[in-house]
C-alpha cells in the first residue's frame, strides 16, 4: 500500500465481457453495501474508484444464503479444540463439496505471524464462507517464524510454490490477508483468467464502525491469481521487507507481463478488517519508494525464480495447513 501509486494502472473491463454474478454491480450502486453497515456521505464523496470491474469468467456459484459473520471468537486453542462447525473438513484446512457445483480449486494463502486472535476469527468465517459457495479449496498459513522483518509478499510466493507441490490440481490461487473477513455472503471466490482480481474494495473498519471505505485504488489485501497468471508476473518481490510497498509492486509486474488488473466492484467486495497496531517486526519499509522506482527493470531477475527460503515444517491442522518458513 502506498498513496502515491497512480489508479491508472488499473485496466477498464468492458461490460461484455463480464458474465457473473458479479457483473450486475457496478461501483455506483451501492445499495447492497448499505445492508449491514452504513457509509458516511463523505466517504461517497471523498472517493471515487476510476476502475470497472471484474469479472470471474469461471463458473463460480453464488451462495442465496444470507452470511452472518461472527466476529466474537478470538482464541485459536478454543477453536481448535472445541468448536466442530465444520463437517467433512479434511486434514489441513481442505474441503470438498459432496456435489460438485464447479470444478474449481482453490488455494486460499495467508501470509502469518502472531495473530492468532484474527486468525481464529478468519477460520470460523472464512470456512463456513467458500463452503457456501461448493468450491474445493484448502487454506495454507504461511508462518514466518525467523527475527527478520514480516515479508508478505515473499511469504505470498513461499505459500504458492508449496501449494501448488501439495495440491497440483489448485489452479486459483487467493493471496490473503489474515484480517480481512468477508462481509457478503453472495460474493464468490473465483479467478479470472481476463485480470488478476482485487478483491478488498469496501472495507469497514472495525476501528470505524459506521464507514466503509473505498480501497479500488490500491492492490493490496486479498487479490486472486490463476497459477499462470502469477508465474506470467513471476509472482511477488522477494525485496520488500517490513510494512508496504509490495501491493503496489505486484500490481507493477501484473501490469509489466501485458496482464490485466481489475476490481471487484465496490458494492461486492466487502470485508471487517480488525483494528490492530503496527506489528513489530513490520515497521514501514523506508526503502519501499526507492524499489517501487526499481520495479519495471527488477521484477523478471527478482520474485518467484529467485525465491530463497527454509521450510521448517509443514503441519496440517484441523483447520489449516501451517507452513513454517524462514528467510
Ligand atoms: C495494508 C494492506 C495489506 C498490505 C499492507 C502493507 C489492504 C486492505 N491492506 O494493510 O494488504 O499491503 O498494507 O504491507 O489493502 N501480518 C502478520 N503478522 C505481522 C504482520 C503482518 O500476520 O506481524 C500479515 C497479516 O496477514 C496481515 C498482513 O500481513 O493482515 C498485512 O499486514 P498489516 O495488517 O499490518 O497491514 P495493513 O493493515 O496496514
Ligand atoms: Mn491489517
Amino acid at each position: 500500500m502506498n498513496e502515491t501509486l497512480p489508479s491508472s494502472n488499473m485496466v477498464k473491463v468492458s461490460p461484455e465481457t463480464l458474465n457473473s454474478p458479479l457483473s450486475n454491480s457496478t461501483l455506483t450502486t451501492l445499495s447492497t453495501a448499505t445492508e449491514s453497515r452504513t457509509i458516511s456521505s463523505t466517504q461517497l464523496t471523498a472517493t471515487k474508484p476510476k476502475v470497472t470491474q471484474a469479472p470471474p469468467n469461471a463458473a463460480c456459484y453464488a451462495s442465496q444464503t444470507p452470511f452472518i459473520v461472527n466476529l466474537n471468537y478470538s482464541d485459536i486453542d478454543f477453536l481448535e479444540e472445541n468448536v466442530d462447525f465444520i463437517e467433512h473438513l479434511l486434514e489441513g484446512g481442505s474441503w470438498r463439496p459432496a456435489q460438485a457445483v464447479s470444478t474449481i480449486n482453490i488455494s486460499i494463502i495467508i501470509p502469518y505471524r502472531k495473530r492468532e486472535s484474527h486468525l481464529a476469527v478468519f477460520l470460523l468465517n472464512v470456512h463456513k464462507f467458500l463452503q457456501m459457495q461448493n468450491i474445493s479449496y484448502t487454506i495454507f498459513i504461511v508462518n514466518q517464524v525467523d527475527d527478520k522483518k514480516f515479508n508478505r509478499a515473499g511469504l505470498f510466493n513461499v505459500g504458492f510454490y508449496e501449494a501448488q507441490k501439495m495440491n497440483s490440481s489448485h489452479d486459483c490461487y487467493f493471496f490473503h490477508d489474515v484480517d480481512l473477513i468477508p462481509d457478503n455472503g453472495n460474493l464468490t471466490y473465483c479467478c479470472s483468467s481476463d485480470a488478476v482480481l482485487h478483491y478488498a474494495t469496501a472495507i469497514w473498519r472495525h476501528s470505524a464502525p459506521g464507514e466503509i471505505k473505498d480501497y479500488s485504488m490500491f492492490f493490496g489485501g486479498i487479490v486472486a491469481a490463476t497459477a499462470s497468471q502469477f508465474q506470467k508476473a513471476n509472482g511477488f518481490s522477494n525485496r520488500y521487507w517490513g510494512w508496504g510497498g509490495e501491493d503496489d509492486d505486484f500490481l507493477k509486474r501484473v501490469r509489466a507481463s501485458g496482464q490485466n488488473a481489475s476490481n471487484i466492484p465496490f458494492a461486492d467486495g466487502r470485508y471487517v478488517m480488525f483494528k490492530h497496531d503496527r506489528d513489530k517486526g513490520n515497521e514501514p519499509n523506508g526503502l519501499r519508494m526507492k524499489l517501487l522506482g526499481e520495479t519495471q527493470k527488477t521484477w523478471k531477475s527478482d520474485g518467484l525464480n529467485t525465491l530463497n527460503y527454509t521450510v521448517l515444517s509443514i503441519l496440517k491442522k484441523k483447520y489449516y495447513t501451517e507452513i513454517q518458513v524462514s528467510f
